[in-house]
């Protein structure tokens, strides 16, 4: 059987990323429609070779669309998914307009792939730093029970869209020629910096990214006990975040054991040789599916704690296939 599939979305960084991966994995599509704002329409984008037209993302979009693929910002989502569901689609939607609605599934497939059965028509695909996380936590959860997480993100540019990333790459290109560098999308001038403030601030100190973590951790592990605290970090990156996790547990995990269940664990490598000075980094995991862990060890400050570094490519993992991998729950 093959699909008719909508990406609304197209002309961005996780668009983009969506388009490749479908190619890569040979997704069985039927006909493609490309989505985006006004100023799109008339581009083309090539995929598998062919020429396709982006079209304006409007309410009549979805027609004879089975699945949607929603990468245009959550309020975007929040007026276009409901008319993609009643066109008959199934949305699968990565902003963050729906992940904590009740009746929406939340899904990672290696940890709640059964959750996304139950749904009305959307289901959410996490933020990408809690994705990456929560493939690693998952099977050391499933173990030791996880009580308490105390995360640092070390989040790239591209995870704030294409017009981000190339913003460090502009003020990168500036720098070398001794011109003026230019702030726009971030707070701050990115380049030879690092910004502690991932999207707004909420009322309790924390941004709404490391509030994300703790809500959506919860809901993805179905686990409303495991406490989660983050401090997200913008660094001068290009692709792929970084993450160094602690967790304390009911039951001890050696590091030796942790090594044993995420070797073990779907979507989940283990490069752990510090005697090599082999771990995992942006440079070596951009362009990778798995998300890759290393620096484990065992937590010299509480009994039952283990630290370690997660790295995966948020445009892939975090965002497009992860939400490819939710698609192909579905496709017979
Ligand atoms: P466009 O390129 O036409 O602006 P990113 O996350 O990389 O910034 O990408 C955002 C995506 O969302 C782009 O494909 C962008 O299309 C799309 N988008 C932004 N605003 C709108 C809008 N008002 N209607 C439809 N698509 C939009
Ligand atoms: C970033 N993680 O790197 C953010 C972007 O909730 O989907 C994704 C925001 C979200 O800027």
């Amino acid at each position: 059987e093959k699909y008719n599939v909508a990406i609304a979305g197209a002309t961005g960084a996780v668009g983009e990323t969506f388009l490749q991966i479908l190619e890569e994995r040979n997704f069985p599509i039927n006909e493609l429609r490309l989505l985006a704002s006004a100023r799109s329409v008339g581009k083309t984008i090539k995929f598998k070779g062919e020429d396709y037209k982006v079209q304006e993302l409007t309410h009549d979009s979805f027609k004879g669309i089975d699945i949607a693929l929603f990468s245009a910002g959550a309020s975007r989502s929040l007026e276009f998914a409901p008319s993609a569901v009643k066109a008959g689609a199934l949305v699968i939607d990565n902003s963050s307009a729906f992940r904590m609605e009740k009746d929406i599934p939340l899904v990672v497939p290696e940890v709640n792939a059964a959750a996304a059965f139950d749904n009305n028509g959307i289901i959410a695909n996490p933020n990408c730093t809690t994705i990456i996380m929560v493939v690693a936590l998952k099977p050391l959860h499933d173990y030791g029970k996880i009580k308490r997480v105390v995360v640092s993100s070390y989040q790239s540019s591209s995870g704030a869209g294409a017009q981000a990333m190339e913003e460090l790459l502009a003020q990168t290109r500036a720098w070398a020629k001794g011109e003026p560098i230019k702030v726009e999308k971030f707070q701050h001038q990115l380049l030879f910096n690092v910004i502690p403030h991932i999207d707004k601030f909420t009322e309790n100190g924390y941004t709404k990214e490391e509030m994300k973590m703790f809500n959506e951790t919860r809901k993805i592990m179905g686990d409303d006990t495991i406490k989660v605290t983050a401090t997200c970090v913008r660094v001068p990156v290009i692709s792929a975040h970084s993450e160094a996790v602690t967790i304390e547990t009911e039951k001890k995990i050696t590091a030796e054991k942790a090594r044993e269940l995420l070797s073990k664990a779907p979507g989940v490598q283990v490069l752990d040789n510090p005697e090599k000075n082999e771990y995992p980094m942006p440079l070596f995991v951009a362009g990778k599916d798995d998300c890759y862990v290393g620096r484990i060890r065992e937590d010299i400050t509480c009994d039952n704690g283990l630290t370690f570094w997660v790295v995966g490519d948020q445009l892939r993992k975090g965002a497009a296939l992860n939400a490819i991998q939710i698609a192909e729950l579905f496709i017979k």
